[in-house]
């Protein structure tokens, strides 16, 4: 636990580095309640595959909204990189930590109430110009995770490398697919 009551997880390769030298986590996971937990369980999954040392917390811009603001105004300092912040409802928490940060931020918007997502994903996508969230899709926190990867491949060759592993990966699946669909229907 850090100061903020976010639990730090580190993969293997990323505990053995921080033997050497402690390493922070560049990416930030939040969300608005335990309860959008499961949903966000393709995110953490994403981030262990791609070997991103990570960081989880609970916030909520509504329930507490002072933790929000010092948790967004503390996150650049504390070296980390990318933010994804996932809510449900009136899901305020991604355009919050983004008026207050100079850091990416991708919004996850949870479908947790009687309108599905919905009013999560307007809550979150529709930013005033001048405090962009990078949106992905209602309960798409795997997404979520790939954007992650991407902003931070810049920078490190290992991580293209494995992004570039997985769209390989998702090309060839569509190219079996299509075999396959062609065989049923005795196509040549
Ligand atoms: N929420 C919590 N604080 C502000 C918002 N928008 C959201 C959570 C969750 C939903 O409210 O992100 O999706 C319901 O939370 P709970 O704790 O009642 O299960």
């Amino acid at each position: 636990m850090d100061s903020h009551g976010a639990d730090t997880a580190r993969t293997p390769k990323a505990r053995r580095t921080s033997q050497v030298r402690s390493v922070a986590p560049a990416v930030a996971v939040v969300m608005g309640s335990d309860s959008d937990l499961p949903k966000m369980q393709g995110c953490i999954d994403a981030l262990r595959e791609f070997d991103l040392a990570f960081e989880v917390a609970v916030i909520s811009a509504h329930r507490s909204p002072d933790l929000a603001h010092q948790f967004a105004r503390d996150a650049e300092g504390r070296g980390l990189r990318v933010i994804i912040a996932a809510a449900g409802g009136a899901a305020h928490l991604a355009g919050v930590i983004a008026s207050l940060t100079t850091l990416p931020v991708i919004g996850v918007p949870i479908a947790s109430s009687p309108l599905a997502g919905v009013d999560a994903l307007y809550s979150t996508v529709q930013m005033p110009p001048g405090v962009p969230v990078a949106t992905v899709g209602i309960d798409a926190s795997r997404n979520a995770a790939i954007l992650a990867a991407q902003i931070l491949a810049d920078r490190d060759n290992g991580l293209r490398g494995r992004l570039r592993t997985l769209k390989d990966s998702m090309a060839d699946a569509v190219t079996a697919s299509n075999a396959t669909v062609r065989q049923k229907l005795g196509l040549k």
